[in-house]
């Protein structure tokens, strides 16, 4: 399973090339508080902007009295939904085709919406201001619980769209019912269980903001934002401002995690961009922690019946599930124009079945808008989730092993490329190997052993697995968009005549390393030393346009574009080679960082000397350009499938009801491994997101609509005390179309983790006769399934 060409090193002096274990090249940076976050940016004059949220869910604007906030010491501009209707900027479009208010003008639609801005001397004046603004609302009934939504009578939330009539977002469907139908119709066993997927808040350490500079002038606007997607939102905001894209530049800084909370655009990006306008000063915007979470694009919130359908003997044979998804006031997540629900079509699993089929019913709430990829690609999390805990609920009626079950149904290896009954393809997988390994790892049987004395015993151990399969690198540019534009990434790759380089990248990296594992994959490339290679990234004006970095899609897209163009570069250089060498190019092998004459080891040059020839004085061979540079723009002809098999032992406290993660086995296959170092990083911060999502975290609301998890004091994140020390393996089923075999691995943890967590606390309350329990998994919430007390709506 290893790579061949992986070398292990950890020593970055030695200049190593290629992929392997290297220390991050930011990470100097960082350690010494050297980051330069959107808050960073101090600009002169610059002044500084607030918002006022609205305290209620649903409610009508009567009246906005300003003029105390106007004459507030400090207050330089203060601005309504209503001003900003006079020049046409009160909506904006979001990038799943709706539209949200920047400033809400007619009503309120969700606790925390954006009602009016002050921008003022300091941060201190701007937030004492708001207090004075004086609005008067007519408070209307609001919609909380998404099946209320549906109901004939509900209040319409979103009167604003012409010829609307109720809260259905859309109504979707993939896979083929009657056939899944006629297949429930003749199985042995069927299970159905209803199944939430509550709503949670990606919460990234640094909230969202944005420093906007407009110069009058020049015409030009400078807007520094914790942007996912910088090329995206310049587009979005030059298509809305009516200004060429060359007169707007957007940098996303370091940014400190996005988790898909960055991707949107938020009203606060464009109040910014207002008040500099208006003021023609800088203006920075930040949030503070709780406007994150009340306002900004939350995750899941998916309500969902799983049915699985089986012979006696335990071959799967369908799947289907209806869903009624909530996306809150406004359709502000991202996806793809053909796939309203994302990448949920996966729901199939990474089981070989005869028919599938999934109906779904999104709606509108009075509730923040989102629905965001939260390590997600596109609703996959929401996907592994229903498969793979509905899978246990049938090993449960079967009374079968959930990992035997999991082993039979597993696509075969001879079976890839592989369609799904959704219309999925598959690019490659090898399953049963990925989760034999973890069942080695874990000591399976050995725990079962385990679990059954301690049960005798009284003692509450659970052993829970998940095997999924992801969809990531969004997307071949046939299928998938954002707001009609292809999802396809440019990169460009100069190497200066010293033989140093420098790669320009369309994705930027919110934690991931970028700067290190993209210059890995140039020097494995064309062999010049990552440390000599820089990387540059998150600048609109310094870099190609591409689609951004959310759905895992770097490696998958950006990772191959920057292989690609690297290649080409190379084919450059052996042309310039052979001149030097005298020899025809097809007599020339490369050898990491040299070309060589074939039988002829002793005559050759290295791809510095070549870097200089190219620059230098003398006539190049016939045809050749001078200059040593290249530019593509990759569109992938597939997405990649990872796959991963999960395994989770927790203990939980009989007294208290508190669960105890106390093993977590992870293996990952993302094919070929750039930087084992950094993958490892990667799984585990998406296990204790994992944690998070499966035993604590929740954004809830009272039937007013206020938002109960306002603040890290109520919206529990885990530490380092809630998670074990996590046991971490791979295997390697290299993607056929990356040009090298490598498939995204940022969100698999996220997506994996919860169902295993889940699988594992139910199996330890089996002797309870629980069958399913929703997340998040408190100690209450076990403490009710254990007294047979349904979970709470
Ligand atoms: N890798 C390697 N190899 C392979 C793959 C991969 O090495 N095979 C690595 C790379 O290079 C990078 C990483 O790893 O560095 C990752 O990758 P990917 O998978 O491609 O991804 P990206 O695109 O880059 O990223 C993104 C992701 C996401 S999506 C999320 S959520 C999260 C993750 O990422 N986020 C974050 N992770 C992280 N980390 C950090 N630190 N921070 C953050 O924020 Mo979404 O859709 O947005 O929801």
């Amino acid at each position: 399973v290893q790579d061949p060409r992986f070398t292990e090193f950890h020593d970055n002096d030695q200049k190593p090339v290629g992929f392997g274990r290297m220390l991050r090249k930011e990470d100097p940076r960082f350690l010494r508080g050297r980051g330069r976050y959107t808050d960073d940016v101090q600009l002169p004059g610059m002044l500084h902007l607030a918002i006022l949220r609205s305290p209620f869910a649903h409610a009508r604007i009567v009246s906005v009295d300003t003029s105390a906030a106007e004459a507030s010491p400090g207050v330089k501009l203060v601005v309504t939904g209503a001003m900003l209707a006079e020049k046409g900027l009160a909506w904006m479009p979001t990038l799943s085709n709706d539209v949200q208010a920047v400033l809400a003008t007619d009503k309120v639609r969700f606790q925390g919406q954006e009602v009016a801005f002050v921008v003022a001397d300091d941060r201190y004046a701007a937030r004492d201001a708001l207090e004075l603004i004086d609005v008067e609302y007519e408070v209307l009934e609001p919609v909380i619980d998404a099946r209320k939504a549906l109901e004939p009578d509900a209040p319409l939330i979103r009167d604003d769209l012409e010829g609307k009539e109720n809260n259905h977002v859309f109504d979707w469907e993939t896979g083929d019912e009657a056939a899944a139908e006629a297949v429930f119709q003749r199985a042995d066993v069927v299970v159905q269980q209803d199944i939430v997927y509550p709503r949670v808040h990606p919460a990234p350490m640094e909230t969202c903001g944005a420093v906007a500079d407009f110069d009058a002038v020049e015409g030009k606007l400078k807007l520094w934002s914790t942007t996912q997607a910088p090329h995206a939102h310049r587009t979005l905001y030059a298509i809305v401002a009516g200004l060429p894209e060359h007169k707007i530049q957007v940098i996303s800084p370091d940014i400190g995690g996005g988790f898909g909370n960055k991707v949107p655009i938020y009203p606060g990006y464009v109040c910014a961009i207002v008040g500099s306008i208006l003021t023609g000063k800088p203006v920075k915007w930040m949030e503070d922690r709780s406007e994150n979470l009340i306002s900004t694009g939350f995750a899941r919130d998916y309500i969902m019946r799983g049915e699985i359908a089986a012979t006696r003997d335990g071959k799967i044979l369908a799947i289907r599930t209806n869903v009624l998804a909530d996306h809150g006031a406004f359709n502000g997540t991202a996806a793809p124009v053909k796939y309203p629900a994302g990448f949920f079509g996966v729901f199939t699993g990474s089981y070989d079945l005869q028919a599938a089929y999934c109906k779904m019913t999104a709606v509108y709430t009075n509730k923040a808008p989102g629905g965001v990829a939260y390590a997600c690609s596109f609703r996959i999390t929401e996907a592994v989730y229903l498969v793979e805990r509905i899978v246990d609920c049938l090993a449960d009626e079967l009374g079968m092993d959930p990992a035997e079950l999991r082993l039979k149904n597993f696509i075969q290896p001879d079976q890839f490329p592989y369609e799904t009954k959704t219309g999925w393809v598959y690019d490659s997988g090898n399953y049963e190997p990925t989760m034999r390994l973890a069942m080695d790892m874990a000591g399976y049987a050995d725990l079962r052993k385990e679990q059954e004395l301690k049960r005798a015993r009284g003692e509450l151990m659970g052993i829970g697995i998940a095997f999924f399969t992801e969809a990531v690198g969004a997307g071949p540019r046939k299928h998938m968009d954002i707001l009609g534009l292809g999802m396809a990434d440019g990169c460009e790759l100069r190497v200066h005549p010293t033989g140093k380089a420098v790669v320009r990248l369309s994705v930027q990296s919110q934690g991931q390393g970028h700067e290190t594992t993209f210059a890995q994959i140039v020097a494995e490339e064309i062999g010049i030393p990552p440390a000599d290679i820089e990387v540059v990234h998150g600048d609109t004006d310094q870099t190609p346009f591409g689609l951004g970095t959310y759905g895992s899609r770097s490696t998958p897209v950006s990772g191959a574009a920057a292989a690609l163009v690297a290649r080409k570069v190379r084919d450059k250089a052996q042309l310039i080679a052979s001149a030097m060498l005298e020899v025809s190019v097809a007599d020339l092998e490369w050898v990491k960082g040299s070309f060589q004459v074939k039988g002829d080891p002793g005559k050759s040059v290295t791809i510095q000397d070549v870097a200089f020839r190219a620059h230098g004085a003398g006539d190049l061979p016939d045809g050749v350009e001078g200059g040593l540079e290249a530019q593509i723009c990759y569109n992938p002809s597939n997405l990649t499938y990872p796959h991963g098999a999960y395994i989770c032992v927790v203990d939980i406290d009989p007294g208290t009801a508190q669960v105890k993660v106390r093993r977590f086995i992870a293996v990952d296959d993302c094919g070929t491994r750039i930087n084992p170092m950094i993958i490892e990083g990667q799984i585990h911060g998406g296990l204790t997101d994992g944690v998070g999502m499966a035993l604590m975290e929740m954004i809830a609301f009272d039937e007013d609509g206020n938002c109960l998890g306002a603040s890290l004091m109520d919206y529990l994140i885990p530490t380092s005390l809630e998670v074990p020390d996590w046991e971490t393996g791979f295997t390697v089923t290299p993607s056929p179309h990356h040009p090298i075999g490598a498939k995204g691995v940022g969100e698999s943890a996220t997506v994996g983790s919860p169902p295993a967590i889940v699988n594992a606390v139910v199996d330890a309350l089996k002797p309870f006769g629980v069958r399913h329990a929703d997340m998040p998994l408190t100690p209450s919430r076990v403490w009710d399934a254990m007294r047979g007390r349904a979970t709470p709506p």
